[in-house]
């Protein structure tokens, strides 16, 4: 498996009563993202992290890491808190485009190999507040339009609950299909954020497997949380048979790009919080690799379901 880290957690964050961590130039975060064991790759938010292509490449080469994904920030300025791709002003949704245009042109230039964009503002928090059909066709229109530009980089969308908005119009992996499906770009997928997954109520095996059945590509991120908030806690750390199964489907359908750490250490010491994460994530991968998966599948195709309660606890569990 190959592992990557989202750089903004390598520096400080902050809630609505703390502030966390040191703050840290994008040097840094890459400097200690390559003193993660098991870690080998990147995602580098856009364009608040990036910098200059030819200056970002020299400082990945320096540090011996790859790209897994360039992330198109959309929602931080002010202009677009309230909303960005799917509001009634086209100005707004003009200048959100320019941003992912912008993030497929660094993509090209430093040769990541998606962007990816998590439409979080875009949403509602009153009832009466927002024209939903209006809402959603400018939202289809504009990743139509964002994923036609430079099509040898794929544009992939993050789904996600809510917050900022009470509720976000692209709250489910299956709202996001019937989006892509609308778009009818095949340079296109879906970011499955394994806690975002949970917070849809969704089972993120499923959704892998929901993925694959609509012929959606996808791009993951690891975290855990308590189900009820976006957390980005330590993988497995709460949902350990959820994260087997989630990485079992990976396995069977040969999932090769980067499993990114969207997790964040808050209170936590970072460089350990990091490399607990990628520990797990690889020892959960290698237990599943360990597992005969043909079997598990054939157990399943003749519905033997308590076999497969056995092989749970004595090749998962192992008690
Ligand atoms: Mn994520």
């Amino acid at each position: 498996m190959k592992q990557s880290i989202i750089t903004a957690f390598l520096g400080s964050t902050r809630d609505r009563f703390s502030d966390y961590q040191q703050p840290t130039e994008l040097e840094q975060r890459l400097q200690l993202a390559a003193q993660v064991p098991g870690v080998s790759g990147v995602e580098v938010v856009y364009p608040y992290e990036t910098g200059e292509a030819e200056a970002t490449l020299a400082l990945m080469k320096k540090y011996n890491l790859e790209f897994a994904a360039i992330n198109a920030n959309i929602k931080k300025e002010i202009n677009w808190v309230p909303g960005a791709i799917s509001r009634p002003q086209e100005e707004l949704r003009k200048g959100a485009l320019e941003i992912i245009r912008g993030a497929k042109d660094f993509a090209k230039k430093v040769g990541a190999p998606l962007v990816t964009v998590c439409p979080l503002s875009d949403g509602f928090d009153n009832l009466f507040q927002v024209d939903y059909p209006k809402a959603w066709r400018n939202m289809v229109d504009a990743i139509a339009e964002a994923a036609d530009y430079l099509p040898e980089i794929p544009l992939f969308i993050e789904y996600k609950i809510n917050e900022t908005r009470v509720n976000c119009h692209l709250d489910s992996c299956a709202k996001s299909i019937v989006l892509l499906k609308d778009v009818q770009n095949s340079s296109t997928g879906i970011t499955i954020d394994f806690g975002h997954s949970l917070l849809a109520k969704e089972n993120p095996a499923q959704v892998l497997a929901l993925c694959e059945e609509s012929n959606i590509d996808y791009y993951l991120h690891t975290n855990d949380n308590d189900w009820n908030f976006d957390w980005d806690l330590i993988g497995a750390s709460r949902n350990f048979l959820h994260t087997v199964e989630f990485f079992f489907y990976a396995k069977e359908y040969g999932y090769n790009k980067f499993f990114t750490a969207d997790a964040s250490p808050r209170i936590f010491d970072m460089m350990g919080f990091f490399t607990q994460h990628a520990k797990m994530n690889q020892a959960i991968w290698n237990l599943v690799e360990g597992l005969d998966r043909a079997k598990y599948r054939k157990l399943m195709a003749e519905e033997r379901h308590m076999d497969l309660m056995e092989l749970v606890r004595t090749e998962i569990y192992r008690l």
